[in-house]
């Protein structure tokens, strides 16, 4: 609720009209699809996130450059971006700033509910955008995937379950990702994952989320069919979140 408050507010400081002389508005997106499974990448979203419901703080002064800069620098196929700030402590800023630094993919990570979210993502940078199943009805997800689609934002649907996945996934998403942690205990269980992934279909781009440390259970999620890892605590829980990314990714490649 707080991110309709939110969202009204900014929509009065920066109407639409303003976000649209935003110079990235020319700038095509770049495909998270496709550096996903990109040879040369790691399949790997490194997320940015100072603080979360379940952690408490995180990371709460993490530098977004350096981290950006390490993370794309480590193999990373794709940014995450939080910029929730009530929940993540984080902000628009930190998109822009990781976008200034950065060739690779940008997910903004919010709880969307409002097209002049997507305007805004777009006029920040972004690439693509993530729409959770549990927050919206399909109708209205639907709605806002499309619009995210006439900017060339590729939408990441996140589900929790079969049910979620089978009345929210429709044409305008090219990507799914399962979330392993459980929304109303916090708890990860990666077992969630492999039980959903033979019920996304073939030629959707598959993504694994949360709870994810071992390089052992990221192989076995490929094996499942997983083109994708979203990375945030691992990473983070480190003082230098691309040093740790560094290593991690160098052990996962060899
Ligand atoms: C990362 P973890 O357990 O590696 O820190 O999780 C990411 O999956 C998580 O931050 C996340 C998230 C979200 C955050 C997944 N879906 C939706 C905010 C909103």
């Amino acid at each position: 609720a707080h991110k309709y408050k939110e969202v009204a507010e900014r929509k009065a400081l920066y109407p639409v009209k303003l976000l649209e002389k935003s110079l990235y508005f020319e700038t095509p997106c770049l495909s998270l699809e496709r550096y996903l499974l990109r040879p040369d990448k790691s399949g790997i979203i490194a997320e940015i996130k100072r603080k979360s419901p379940s952690k408490g703080d995180i990371n709460p002064y993490v530098s977004v450059e350096r981290t950006s800069i390490g993370y794309m620098q480590a193999g990373a196929s794709a940014l995450s971006i939080l910029t929730d700030l009530n929940y993540f402590g984080g902000k628009n800023e930190d998109l822009v700033t990781a976008r200034k630094f950065n060739f690779c993919p940008i997910l903004r990570k919010d709880f969307m509910v409002d097209e002049y979210q997507i305007v805004e993502a777009k006029s920040i940078g972004a690439d693509a955008i993530l729409l959770i199943a549990a927050a919206l009805e399909p109708a209205r997800l639907k709605e806002l995937a499309a619009f995210a689609r006439s900017f060339g934002l590729e939408v990441l649907l996140e589900v929790h379950n079969k049910q979620e996945l089978d009345e929210t996934l429709n044409e305008f998403v090219t990507i799914v990702g399962v979330n392993n942690r459980n929304l109303k205990t916090f708890k990860t269980d990666v077992g969630l994952s492999f039980e959903l992934a033979q019920y996304i279909p073939a030629g959707i781009t598959k993504i694994s989320e949360s709870g994810l440390s071992q390089i052992e259970t990221l192989i076995e999620l490929q094996h499942a069919g997983y083109n994708g890892f979203l990375i945030g605590g691992t990473f983070m829980n480190d003082s230098r979140p691309e040093r740790a990314a560094a290593a991690f990714i160098k052990d996962f490649r060899q």
